[in-house]
């Protein structure tokens, strides 16, 4: 490793980036202690509730924090909330610099753990791998801002946009390799969302089953008219995490009783024919849950993203061709009449996974 602070910073990203979606609606954050070349002290925030990275850090340093370098990626926080300022501990440890990737966009914090360390003599530097660190917490610097979630959109077709055949035939489209990268996306978001309609047709669990244990995501499915099968696997199998319906006020209220008895959470979202969905994150985010994976199918993609609630896409594509005016397709709405007035992508990446092409990137409504 170079000594240096970006090779410092990286270690302590890599450490964040390795508790992502286990801390709920909490940033991932990293921190590595440096004394004169060598680590004293190492920690990460990995559960809400638990110790902030620095804490955790300064504890194993002990006495070697004096006079040591504090690298972490997000701004030291400032106030009190389920534990007290790291700012002061820093200082009271006599931490003598201290370098950020980032700010903390959290009003309660905003520049303040800055300001503090500052205000007693520490030398901080911002800035430094701040790129990565923004991106790392995507969710949460949107959700402690807005108190919306931050939705991420992930599609499997063909290359021609079909997330079935006309015969309503889906398995599988995309390989084994794409399928363990959604386990990955599904433990790295609070919540998943599907449309009814997808748990009419398919009956999923919508659990992370990947080589390896996961944190398992909230289950949440659009359901205007609570049509959801009684004995839909994501209603009777209890043993991951508990299910929401997001339903409005003109599905049958013996249905949403009988639900109800069975400790199922229905949230009434407006009064149309369908699912008031800005109204269903808004309630969604008063739940705290802070990221959601939507994963169709094609029509409440469409709507969602009409309704500008997506954040981020992550397209799959098999290398198939299916044809059928009737199979149904990744993403569902009555579409631009202009070119000029298509959804395009920021910041687009291109991956691989087996056969099958991965495109990730982030709406930009006009
Ligand atoms: C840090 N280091 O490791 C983390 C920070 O409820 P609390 O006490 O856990 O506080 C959560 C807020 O603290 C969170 O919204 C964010 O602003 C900051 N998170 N700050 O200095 C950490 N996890
Ligand atoms: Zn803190």
């Amino acid at each position: 490793m170079l000594l240096n602070d970006e090779a410092y910073m990286k270690l302590a990203l890599q450490m964040a980036e390795s508790a992502l979606g286990q801390t709920g609606i909490n940033p991932v954050v990293g921190c590595v202690l440096v004394k004169e070349g060598r680590i004293v002290g190492m920690g990460a925030h990995l559960k809400r509730g638990h110790g902030h990275a620095e804490v955790l850090a300064l504890q194993m340093a002990g006495e070697e924090a004096k006079g040591s370098t504090a690298y972490v990626t997000l701004e030291p926080c400032s106030h009190y909330g389920k534990t007290p300022p790291c700012s002061d501990r820093l200082i009271e440890a006599g931490v003598q610099r201290v370098v950020v990737a980032t700010t903390d966009p959290n009003p309660l914090v905003a520049g303040t753990g800055i300001a503090k360390l500052r205000a007693h003599g520490l030398d901080v530097s911002v800035g430094v791998l701040g790129e990565e660190s923004t991106k790392l917490n995507e969710a949460f610097n949107k959700f402690i801002v807005t108190r919306m979630p931050f939705v991420t959109m992930k599609t499997a077709s063909t290359l021609d946009g079909r997330i079935a055949s006309k015969t309503g035939d889906s398995k599988w489209i995309t390989s084994p390799d794409s399928r363990g990268y959604v386990h990955t996306l599904r433990h790295q978001h609070q919540g998943i969302l599907v449309g009814v309609q997808t748990v009419i047709a398919d009956d999923p669990l919508l659990s992370t089953r990947g080589d390896l244990p996961a944190v398992q995501p909230v289950r949440i499915i659009a359901d205007s008219l609570l049509r959801v099968p009684l004995g839909a696997r994501v209603l009777t199998e209890q043993d991951c995490q508990p299910t929401i319906l997001l339903a409005s006020t003109q599905a049958p209220a013996e249905r949403r009783a009988a639900l109800e008895a069975r400790g199922i959470t229905v949230l009434t979202c407006g009064d149309g024919p369908q699912v008031d969905l800005t109204l269903a994150m808004q309630q969604l985010g008063e739940r705290e849950i802070g990221s959601i994976l939507l994963e169709g199918g094609g029509r409440l993609n469409g709507a969602m993203l009409e309704r500008r609630l997506i954040d981020k896409l992550v397209l799959m594509f098999a290398p198939k061709i299916i044809g059928g005016a009737a199979a149904p397709v990744n993403i569902h709405f009555d579409g631009f009449a202009k070119m000029d007035d298509a959804i395009t992508l920021d910041r687009m990446s291109v991956e691989q996974f087996g056969p099958d092409v991965c495109i990730t990137g982030y709406p930009m409504y006009k």
